[in-house]
């Protein structure tokens, strides 16, 4: 009798960072082996996004994950039982085919990713390895480059920013823990000047302050003037990272920023970037434009994609199609990647693979409502990924992750390697 057999998955209802209602999923093996994971929630989603199943109705404010932790119980685990834990592709290949739709409407995307991850680190700890070396074997080396998110807007906050995210991002750094160390003293930085100057310290979804500003550019100064209190030197140092998320932005009539009100059609967009991205030490843009607009990310590939990364994240929800499209048009040159965008691990791994083989950069991400599954650390340094975003270094949604890829660093020890393009 092999051991290492599902013997059950069990779903059930918890709550996310949010307070919203999200999909946690349990596997026994056979030898009584157990793991479990749960999956996050976003709130700027793409449409492409492979389908969260929410209960609708009353309870939760239609959030309820009931019907998809049902399906776990009810259609998964059956199909699942008596299946080789390890054998991670014929797990998720057996979920895709139950569901049976092109965006994982029937089962829920949710319901699908929690089996699948809690599957894996299953297998992890049957095979007596952590996560990351069960998942990435030998080459499992690199620690992964911090994006985070120090100052929130956007969907994410309440506040009148319209870009959804400042992030600041170490990349002077030579290792991850002194990357950390850099992010969580510029955030004090920020923190104590917005106090000073009589700006709010409450935070948004993601652990970052969400004060109202005067413009994009005022945010840009404050970050740039909290690394040079905290002692770094902005550009070298600490660089910084943006995400528009400009797919909340379009509307029929060309992009309307839903906080300052401004119209732009998709040229004043790129010129608004590419005005920024002169002025400051912006490594990064993700999302600049709306998650249908190839033509115009195409276009700001070309005119900035030498100097700065653009990321594409509504626009290839994580989904091998939607990248390959990309590819071929030439838009972005990186790409985000949250695993409950396309649904499996599987599928997560694949577009990983396809973009690398391109020569995009590759960033693990996590979503505004969160949990304290940490599978992305893992699955960042498992795939060498060379970036993650994680929010802000505060609250513990957040914080769990960069602690999981501070454990990571120790045990790799002198093996660890710490970069953006290994
Ligand atoms: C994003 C994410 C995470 P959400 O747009 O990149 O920061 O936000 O999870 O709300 O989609
Ligand atoms: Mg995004």
């Amino acid at each position: 009798m092999d051991q290492e057999r599902i013997e059950s998955v069990m779903g059930r209802q918890i709550f996310d960072s949010r307070g919203n209602p999200t999909v946690e999923a349990c596997v026994t093996l056979r030898d009584g082996t157990q793991a479990c994971a749960s999956v996050p929630s976003g709130a700027s989603t793409g449409m492409y996004e492979a389908c969260e199943l929410r209960d609708g109705g009353e309870a939760y404010g239609g959030k309820g994950v009931q019907q998809a932790v049902d399906n776990i119980n009810a259609h998964i685990c059956g199909a699942l039982n008596d299946m080789l834990v390890t054998n991670q592709q014929a797990i998720d290949t057996a979920m895709c085919a139950i569901d049976g739709t092109e965006n994982k409407s029937r089962l829920g995307a949710n319901a699908i990713l929690a089996v699948s991850l809690a599957c894996a680190k299953a297998a992890a700890r049957f095979c007596g390895m952590p996560f990351y070396r069960y998942l990435g074997g030998v080459n499992a080396v690199t620690l992964p480059v911090p994006m985070l998110n120090i100052l929130n807007g956007g969907a994410h906050a309440s506040n009148n920013m319209d870009i959804q995210e400042f992030m600041i991002f170490p990349v002077g750094a030579e290792s991850f823990s002194q990357a950390m160390r850099m992010a969580i003293e510029t955030y004090a930085q920020l923190g104590k000047t917005l106090k000073e100057r009589g700006l709010s310290t409450t935070v948004g979804d993601e652990g970052g302050y969400a004060p109202d500003l005067e413009s994009d550019r005022q945010a840009l100064e404050l970050l740039m003037e909290a690394v040079e209190r905290a002692g770094y030197r902005p550009g070298t140092d600490v660089r910084i990272a943006l995400d528009a998320a400009a797919s909340e932005w379009k509307t029929e009539n060309g992009y309307l920023m839903p906080k300052s009100e401004r119209y732009l059609t998709t040229k004043d967009v790129i010129a608004h970037f590419k005005k920024l991205a002169q002025d400051y030490p912006i490594q990064s843009m993700e999302d600049p434009l709306a998650e249908e607009d190839y033509d115009g990310f195409a276009k700001i590939t070309q005119e900035i994609g030498e100097q700065v990364q653009i990321v594409g994240d509504d626009l290839f929800v994580t989904n091998p199609h939607r990248l390959r499209e990309g590819i071929a048009q030439g838009c972005a040159n990186a790409i985000l990647i949250k695993p409950n965008q396309i649904g499996t691990l599987s599928e997560t791994m694949e577009t990983v693979r396809l973009a690398k083989a391109y020569g995009y950069g590759t960033i693990l991400s996590h979503r505004s409502g969160e949990t304290e599954d940490t599978s992305i650390a893992d699955i960042a340094v498992a795939l060498n990924a060379g970036q993650i975003k994680t929010g802000a270094p505060a609250r513990t949604d957040r914080v769990c992750k960069y602690n999981r890829l501070l454990e990571i660093e120790r045990q790799l020890d002198k093996t660890a390697r710490f970069g953006i393009r290994p």
